[in-house]
């Protein structure tokens, strides 16, 4: 039985999961797995891809070597992707939406490729990461939440650190 919840927080690039995660690990003392920092430290991958600027994630490595700390629990995950995580893993989904004009501005500062640029914003418009982390988990545990400003972005963190007390509370042993 876990201590700690884990969580995941999943969207699209640049809707805001690395400063949510860094909040939360802040607030919280739950630890914040970024999952592009695993893949590159531990060389959980099949090479770069140049046309995409990232790299080609060899998933059955990157779970070995996150199985261990999330099995321990208070794990907050940050990444893209979610459906190729455990169902058992995970206790809460969120999934962080923005709006395209948000995102266009925020993912133009990273001078991303012309083709990661448009793939990112069509993704967001079709909504794919909601509905992959709604077909890939129990509906219960995912939840959406938007992160267009900093008030939503504390509101969200105030509302995942209530959630995680009151699992706490729920799950004490
Ligand atoms: P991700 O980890 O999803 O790629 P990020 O946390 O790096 O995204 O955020 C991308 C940029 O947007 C970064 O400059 C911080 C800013 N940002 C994120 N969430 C925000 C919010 N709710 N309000 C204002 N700015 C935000």
């Amino acid at each position: 039985m876990r201590q700690a919840p884990n969580i995941m927080l999943t969207g699209t690039p640049g809707v805001g999961k690395t400063t949510h995660c860094e909040s939360l690990a802040e607030r919280t003392g739950l630890r914040h797995i970024s999952i592009n920092q695993v893949v590159k430290d531990k060389g959980c991958h099949e090479g770069w891809n140049e046309e995409y600027q990232s790299w080609i994630v060899d998933e059955d490595k990157l779970l070995d070597a996150i199985e261990k700390e999330v099995h321990c629990g208070g794990c907050i995950i940050d990444w893209h992707a979610c459906d190729l995580f455990p169902r058992s893993w995970l206790d809460l989904v969120v999934v962080l939406r923005v709006d395209s004009s948000t995102l266009f501005d925020r993912l133009t500062g990273r001078n991303y490729a012309e083709a990661k640029l448009q793939e990112n914003l069509d993704s967001e418009i079709m909504e794919v990461l909601l509905q992959e982390a709604r077909d890939a988990f129990d509906e219960a545990i995912v939840i959406e939440l938007t992160s267009n400003t900093a008030d939503e972005l504390e509101s969200n963190v105030d509302r995942i650190e209530a959630w995680i007390k009151q699992w706490k509370l729920d799950n004490a042993s």
